[in-house]
């Protein structure tokens, strides 16, 4: 990499940093850095503009360094840095955890983490404890889905459906199954939103009930849109359904919305967008546009309330972290709020989603392609692999975009595509030029 002896912008020693999912070796030959960023786009370390067509990691929703946020995250350091939320309190935890519960019906209360690998095994811990607490304590078993993706805790790989995240760590949680994926080219190959095929999927949860009892299941746990697993659409009915059967047999509902919500399908969280409402919902990522980590789950109205008859004085949940609440990471979720609602964002991206799905399916025929998909403002596009080398293809798409000028995310042989909010139709068209370019060049 071409670099100015002045340049204090690359660091020497790239070997102490073990980089999370990723390629080390591979990157630590041929580094790929960002060193600022503003609104839709990153700037190189060797000065080049890439406009982020993944919101980061999915989580910039708001664009990044926006002058409300950064304000008042400087305002809150300068005030409170930290102060505990373990028998101890802060303002702004409560204030932003009425913010958050405003934005739905029906779920009182919220929990807050640092991240969506702890928000989903907070969420997994309510709800067993819930059905402790209701007199249900047989229901122990937990339900995920094939390709499900809900972080790296040990909770999450349990019930989470990606075979490379698992295989390396042993026997992880016992007594959980899955549901098959909903994932089908031959029905479902370029539907634009929900596809019609599939539904019947949901169907299998009456399986893995008629095997383990009802009375043995605690909770199911989906991701309405599956994001990191390649953009997985459901079915239409699909959530309705898993929702109907849960209800039947006195299985709490989880949704996994570290990705959905917060305006990536146009509206506050998928379950308003879907019309179809869990029992608990995760969130991270977009909650504080990803300025302070956080995460935070939503539990329906009554599910506090079954704890609170524990004796007076009694911890009602031994459940916490130490920076559940943060003061900073409050703050930048209160001011990331008020952006979102002061730019209409939400309504942006439902704007903007016609334009954008036809923007992504212009790209069938491009060389590779077999499938495209959508909904709000995320697509997937999934090209065929190379015989015998799995990923090599997407991530070269992924190599010949960055030096284009845009950043892709891949997922085995599939781009996932999830833009800012604040994108305008020029930067849609750029992305869908840049991608379409790509594809002609790459074998
Ligand atoms: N649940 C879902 C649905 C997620 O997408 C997590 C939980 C875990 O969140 P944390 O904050 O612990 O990472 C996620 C995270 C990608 C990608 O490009 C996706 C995630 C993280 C990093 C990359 O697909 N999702």
């Amino acid at each position: 990499m071409a670099r100015a002896a002045n340049d204090t912008s690359v660091p020497n020693d790239l070997e102490p940093f073990w980089m999370p999912f990723t390629a080390n070796r591979q990157f630590k030959a041929q580094p790929r850095l960002f060193v600022e960023a503003e609104g839709v786009h990153y700037t190189t370390s060797d000065g080049r503009k890439v406009l982020d067509g993944t919101s980061g990691l999915w989580c910039c929703n708001a664009g990044h360094r926006r002058k409300p946020i950064i304000e008042a995250v400087q305002r809150q350091v300068e005030k409170l840095d930290f102060a505990p939320t373990f028998q101890m309190g802060h303002p702004l935890s409560f204030e932003f955890a009425a913010r958050l519960t405003q934005m739905t019906e029906g779920f009182s209360q919220v929990f807050f983490t640092n991240s969506g690998s702890e928000a989903v095994d907070t969420a997994l811990k309510i709800a067993l404890a819930y059905q402790r607490a209701i007199g249900q304590g047989t229901r122990t078993r937990l339900i995920g889905r094939e390709r499900g993706y809900h972080g790296v805790g040990f909770g999450g790989i349990s019930v989470g459906g990606i075979v490379s995240n698992r295989k390396q760590f042993g026997t992880l949680l016992a007594g959980v199954d899955h549901l098959p994926h909903t994932h089908d080219l031959a029905h479902n190959a370029f539907t634009r939103g929900e596809p019609e095929w599939g539904v019947h999927l949901a169907d299998e949860l009456e399986r893995i009930v008629a095997l383990h009892d009802a009375s043995t299941i605690a909770a199911v746990i989906v991701e309405p849109v599956a994001g990191s697993t390649g953009v997985l659409i459901p079915p239409k009915g699909y959530l309705k359904r898993l929702r109907e059967i849960c209800d039947k047999h006195g299985i709490l509902l989880i949704f996994d919305e570290v990705i959905t919500g917060f305006g990536r399908l146009g509206a506050n969280f998928a379950s308003e967008y879907f019309g179809v409402k869990p029992d608990l919902f995760t969130t991270a990522k977009g909650l504080t546009n990803a300025v302070v980590p956080m995460g935070a789950v939503f539990t329906r109205d009554g599910i506090y309330d079954a704890f609170m008859d524990a004796p007076d004085g009694a911890i009602e949940l031994f459940h916490g972290y130490t920076y559940s609440g943060h003061p900073l990471a409050c703050a930048a979720g209160l001011a990331t709020l008020d952006v979102y609602r002061d730019e209409g964002l939400f309504e942006r991206a439902n704007d903007l989603a016609p334009y954008w799905q036809d923007g992504v399916h212009s790209l069938k025929g491009r060389n590779h392609v077999i499938d495209i998909r959508n909904l709000g403002m995320v697509a997937g596009i999934e090209l065929e692999g190379i015989a015998g080398k799995p990923t090599a293809r997407a991530f070269d798409a992924f190599l010949k975009c960055y030096d284009k000028g845009l950043l892709i995310r891949t997922t085995g042989d599939i781009i996932a595509l999830s833009p800012p909010l604040i994108v305008d139709k020029s930067h849609i068209d750029f992305m869908i030029d840049t991608v379409g370019e790509v594809l002609q060049t790459i074998h």
